[in-house]
């Protein structure tokens, strides 16, 4: 698909646009005039951000828009943006299910009434071993979670990609079994790093990246980050999430993000940075791991991988 030059906020204005916003933005994070983003540029009042490390830059709006893993799309890393024009996110909703006092089918609009938007710069690690750093636009999971007010009993939450064939071409192929679906503890669902995306660099997210809404886990591999979600489910047993049930000996439920375990067929340890050719070394947790270790602690990261 062409992105047309006026469809998109050029990310040198994005960020000089964002300097001037203030009020607007709940817990925005400052970025400062360059493209290099520097913990002293960042909102004190929002420590998930402050991780981002000094030599972290921000990737173009191009290159997270035409490198992606859509397979809804087709398999290639260009696929999604060249494939995903007949898709149409709008209008959407989500349904929220499962082991919750108000399951209700929520139009996105009216989410996006209840909710705050804030910026969220992300480093994202692909469990290939590449990574970007992602300026989105979203709010927390946890919101969701509480306008579905869950029953005790439900443990972990399952998301599921919508299905439409007609629009997405890989899913006339078994590339994958369709739907996506992917899950997380409740606990993680809930932390304050995970958000829903709708969009990134100031712009609502296009189809490559999971239009009109995503999950964002910063800390776990890329697959987990689960695209264009229609169903929220609550769930009292550990769900299943696609690439655990087909490949279960590479990829594990968890995926956090650990150069120590490395991929039975590559190593972990380190990281490509797209766009940069030296390659870097990959951070336990992706960097975040003061925000997010306690949730696994006496855990064998070994065996719950
Ligand atoms: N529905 C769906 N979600 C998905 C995928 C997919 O194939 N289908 N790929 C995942 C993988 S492997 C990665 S690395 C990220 C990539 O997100 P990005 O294209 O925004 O970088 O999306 C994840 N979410
Ligand atoms: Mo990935």
């Amino acid at each position: 698909m062409k992105i047309l030059p006026s469809e998109i906020t050029p990310y040198k204005n994005y960020i000089n646009r964002r300097k001037f916003i203030k009020s607007s933005i709940a817990a925005g994070v400052f970025i400062g005039a360059s493209t290099t983003l520097k913990a002293s540029h960042l909102a004190e009042d929002n420590p998930f951000n402050s991780q981002l490390d000094e030599s972290d830059t921000l990737n173009t709006f191009e290159d997270i828009t035409t490198y992606n893993n859509f397979y809804e799309f087709g398999m290639g890393k260009t696929d999604p943006s060249e494939n995903s024009s007949n898709f149409n996110p709008k209008p959407w909703s989500i349904s929220l299910e499962g082991l919750i006092n108000y399951p209700q089918v929520l139009d996105l609009e009216k989410i996006l009434n209840k909710v705050t938007i804030e910026d969220r710069v992300y480093r994202l690690r692909c469990v290939e071993a590449w990574s970007m750093v992602i300026p989105w636009q979203g709010f927390p999971l946890a919101e969701i979670i509480k306008i579905a007010d869950p029953l005790s009993s439900a443990k972990y939450i399952q998301f599921v990609t919508v299905f439409r064939p007609e629009e997405m071409p890989g899913q006339k192929r078994r590339l994958l079994p369709w739907p996506y679906v992917e899950g997380l503890r409740m606990d993680e669902a809930m932390h304050p790093l995970t958000i829903l995306s709708t969009g990134l660099y100031g712009h609502d997210l296009l189809n490559q990246s999971g239009a009109p809404i995503r999950l964002v886990v910063p800390w776990k591999y890329g697959f987990k980050s689960i695209k264009s979600v229609t169903t929220i489910k609550f769930v009292d047993k550990q769900p299943d999430a696609t690439w655990s049930m087909l490949a279960p000996s590479e990829y594990g439920f968890y995926s956090n993000v650990n150069n120590n375990v490395d991929h039975p067929r590559w190593s972990q340890g380190t990281e490509r940075r797209i766009g940069e050719f030296k390659r870097r070394k990959t951070l336990m947790f992706n960097g975040y791991e003061e925000e997010v270790s306690y949730m696994y602690e006496g855990m064998d990261l070994k065996k719950y991988y």
